[in-house]
């Protein structure tokens, strides 16, 4: 019987943004990130008697040129295990976009996790770890739950994710708000290229992730949400000022991504406990109590363009 992986998405409250190995995907610094629950990619993988793969997602046949990021991933996992089998592979994405995540952080958890289990190849969690980084950098930390730190090694072998608390007591959530507009992508692969070579400001970044992840660690071990959200959103703003001080600049930020950080600092001031972090795009994610949450909620509601969904915190991969 075929096996289904499942790995659900993280979100980055440490950002990683750089890589010093393109190949190996290797970054310049660790990262940090919280396991959420409600977003998350399904797997199963069986072998097939053939020399090529053939690859679903959402029950759709991917072409070869859709398939080509895929293959290549499975063609290196091939020769770094020294296998030949081929597989047929059905993903499931329960990450819509409309959720404002991307999908190739649980993505490439879930295909390791399967490949893993149907070549029966044993690979303990870091090395689970490893490849799927080699897929998809984040995807090194969506193997655990809770909160998640990728070490950021300097080889192929010790750049894995290591658990930080996989089930921390602790009544974080959080939000995501989706500008409901399709924006001109520049992919984190290229943008985080883009910050690396050009902006002034990268050698101090890498400065800044080290002593904000120590930090954001003794925060979580205090339980400190109100410290964990000041880091985490002064984490993301210096991320985006490395995309504005690149040459040429470019923004993932939307008129409607500004206007957001604004409604949260407005918030703040009266009391309501949020933070925001963004990704490689315009949505915003808001890091709050239950309680505060609710309340960003209603106001974000009033807002046009903009939907909101809500996550806690999620598990590491599982197997059914
Ligand atoms: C993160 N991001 O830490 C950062 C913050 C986006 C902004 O990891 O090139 O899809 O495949 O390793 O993992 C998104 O980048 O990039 C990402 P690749 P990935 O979550």
């Amino acid at each position: 019987m075929t096996k289904t992986a499942r790995a659900f998405t993280n979100i980055a409250l440490i950002k990683y943004w750089g890589k010093k190995d393109q190949e190996l995907k290797l970054p310049y610094t660790n990262s940090l990130s919280l396991t959420l629950d409600r977003f998350y990619t399904d797997t199963s993988s069986e072998i097939i008697d053939s020399n090529k793969d053939v690859i679903s997602l959402n029950d759709t046949l991917l072409n070869e040129e859709e398939s080509k990021r895929i293959v290549k991933y499975l063609d290196s996992t091939r020769e770094k295990y020294d296998f030949s089998e081929h597989f047929k592979i059905n993903s499931v994405n329960h990450v819509p976009t409309s959720a404002g995540f991307a999908s190739s952080a649980s993505g490439f958890a879930a295909l390791a996790a399967s490949i893993d289990q149907t070549m029966a190849l044993n690979l303990d969690k870091s090395q689970l770890s490893i490849l799927a980084r080699r897929g998809s950098g984040s995807a090194s930390r969506s193997i655990y739950g809770g909160f998640v730190e990728w070490i950021a090694g300097d080889n192929n072998d010790n750049s894995f994710a290591v658990p930080i608390d996989e089930n921390p007591d602790i009544d974080l959530e959080v939000l995501s708000a989706v500008i409901n507009k399709k924006a001109k992508k520049i992919s984190s692969t290229v943008g985080m290229e883009k910050s690396v070579e050009t902006s002034p400001f990268y050698p101090n970044w890498v400065k800044l992730v080290a002593s904000e992840t120590n930090e954001i660690k003794q925060a979580i071990e205090q339980k400190d949400i109100q410290k964990i959200g000041e880091i985490a959103e002064h984490n993301a703003m210096s991320m985006h000022a490395l995309t504005l001080s690149a040459k040429p600049s470019f923004t993932y930020f939307e008129p409607e991504t500004v206007e957001i950080i604004h409604l949260i600092q407005e918030l703040r001031q009266k009391g309501i406990l949020a933070y925001v972090t963004i990704d490689a795009g315009p949505n915003v994610k808001i890091l709050g109590t239950h309680k505060s949450i609710e309340q960003v909620k209603s106001y974000l509601n009033n807002l046009s363009d903009v939907t909101t969904v809500v996550a806690n915190i999620g598990h590491g991969i599982q197997y059914f």
